[in-house]
């Protein structure tokens, strides 16, 4: 469960939700509550959250201007120098709501919000060039005058990762040229990526995918030890990390721990994290992470689901996995996720609990299409070993007088290689004795 940490340099937030006709109440809820989550992370405290009804949404001011100037007046009231809108809103709702905020208070939607935790928490060059074109692309339709004598003003949550004092000044042009400019780098960095990935076209590669703050990292880092970013915090891996991880057994796979997802991503980052997530696109087997503790697991996969499918990755063989069972108190919420989800695995990445149950999965599912064979070394031949060794599982060993047996369990692939090497051996071998 997320704790809120209480800091009084912090700033104040009002948060604003819009309920139509269709809308789930306890959607909403749901949906302020991730956003009061995101804006802690951001480094904002959301003290008030205001939820308006409507029929349709106002094209000018989304929620109608009556209710904007409440909702100002009620910030100022409280001391808030901040007001955070639950869904995407239009550069028009944006700018017309912002004349009526005037200049003391910052006005921002989930996306802004989003993308200003995107730029703090970016750290290598491929996730900052994703998020500045991400921010560039947000950006370009909501340049104004206004907005950006208002930027230049104030400091703090939503004015981080997109351009800076003096790149505020510069037209939709400019904008647009650095767009074009971040999209050729991110290209370049793509193609690095591919030939990365085409060294690795041989190894059994496995990504861990699922909402943010499930305990991707925390995962990664108790079956390799790597020592990735870990924070109770929305969205603290930005960047891919692939590390290789030998099994019990023997078999080495690649594991890749990746940006998370959230509901309602917005579109332009997942367009600009594509490369970030192609780690995934590449995989064998996914990873899917959830939360068992977080009271909202049903949503939690639905929103996996919905993401992968957007970037076509659902085809790919899956393992559902529910994590942080140590968090679960009620052992009737335990019990009736067993019952809804059979085939999941029930872990504790941090307790280290079960992994062991995840592990002879992977295991499983990795020798599903594994051959046994066995081959017969001669003494002559022993240099093949390494070989085999490295990338088959050996079942028994029998040294003979003349030569060794080795029973071995691997892939196709793997074993035709084997048996092309000790062909050409054999061949050298008859040439040199001229027989
Ligand atoms: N109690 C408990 N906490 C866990 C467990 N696994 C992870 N956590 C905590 O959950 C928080 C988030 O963990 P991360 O591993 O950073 O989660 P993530 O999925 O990588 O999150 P993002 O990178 O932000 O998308 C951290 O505070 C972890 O210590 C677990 O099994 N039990
Ligand atoms: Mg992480």
């Amino acid at each position: 469960m997320y704790t809120v940490p209480k800091d009084i340099n912090r700033e104040s937030a009002v948060t604003v939700a819009l309920i139509q006709s269709d809308d789930s109440i306890q959607r909403v809820m749901e949906e302020l509550e991730e956003l009061r989550l995101l804006a802690d992370t951001a480094g904002a405290e959301v003290v008030d959250s205001i939820v308006q009804r409507r029929k349709e949404v106002d094209p000018a001011t989304y929620i109608g201007s009556g209710k904007v100037k409440e909702i100002v007046n009620q910030a100022v009231e409280l001391s808030c120098t901040l007001i955070i809108f639950n869904d995407e809103i239009t550069p028009t709702q944006l700018k017309n709501i912002r004349k009526i905020a005037g200049e003391d208070i910052k006005v921002l939607d989930r996306t802004g919000l989003i993308l200003d935790i995107f730029a703090q928490h970016a750290r290598t060059k491929e996730a900052k060039t994703q998020v500045e074109l991400a921010h560039m692309q947000y950006l370009l339709p909501r340049l104004t005058r206004m907005w950006t004598h208002l930027e230049r003003q104030m400091g703090g949550v939503g004015t981080r990762g997109g351009p800076g004092e003096t790149q505020i000044e510069i037209d939709r042009r400019l904008i647009m040229k650095r767009i074009t400019q971040l999209k050729s780098e991110l290209e370049k960095i793509d193609k690095q990526r591919q030939t990365q990935l085409q060294n690795r076209k041989e190894e059994f590669r496995v990504a861990l995918v699922g909402y943010t703050n499930a305990g991707k990292s925390t995962l990664m880092k108790s079956l390799t030890g790597a020592d990735v970013y870990i924070r109770d915090q929305l969205f603290a891996t930005l960047d891919t990390t692939t590390r290789k991880m030998e099994f019990p057994k023997g078999t080495k796979i690649l594991i890749s721990d990746t940006v998370g997802f959230i509901h309602k991503l917005p579109h332009d980052l997942v367009a600009s994290f594509k490369s970030t997530l192609k780690e995934a696109a590449e995989a064998n087997l996914l990873l899917k992470l959830v939360d068992a503790s977080s009271g909202q697991v049903a949503h939690h996969i639905q929103t996996i689901e919905e993401v992968l499918m957007s970037i076509q990755l659902d085809k790919i063989e899956s393992i559902l996995i529910f994590n942080k069972i140590d968090q679960v108190t009620d052992q009737t919420v335990m019990k009736q996720l067993k019952i809804e989800y059979p085939q999941a695995i029930f872990i504790s990445a941090l307790r280290q609990l079960k992994l062991n149950e995840l592990v002879d999965v992977i295991q499983n599912i990795i020798e599903k299409d594994f051959i046994t064979h066995t081959f017969k070394i001669r003494y002559s031949e022993t240099g093949i070993l390494d070989n085999i060794y490295s990338s088959m599982i050996v079942l028994s060993r029998n040294d003979d007088d003349d030569a060794i047996d080795l029973k071995v369990r691997g892939k196709k692939s793997d074993m035709k290689s084997v048996k092309d090497k000790l062909k050409e051996m054999r061949t050298g071998l008859s040439e040199t004795l001229g027989i």
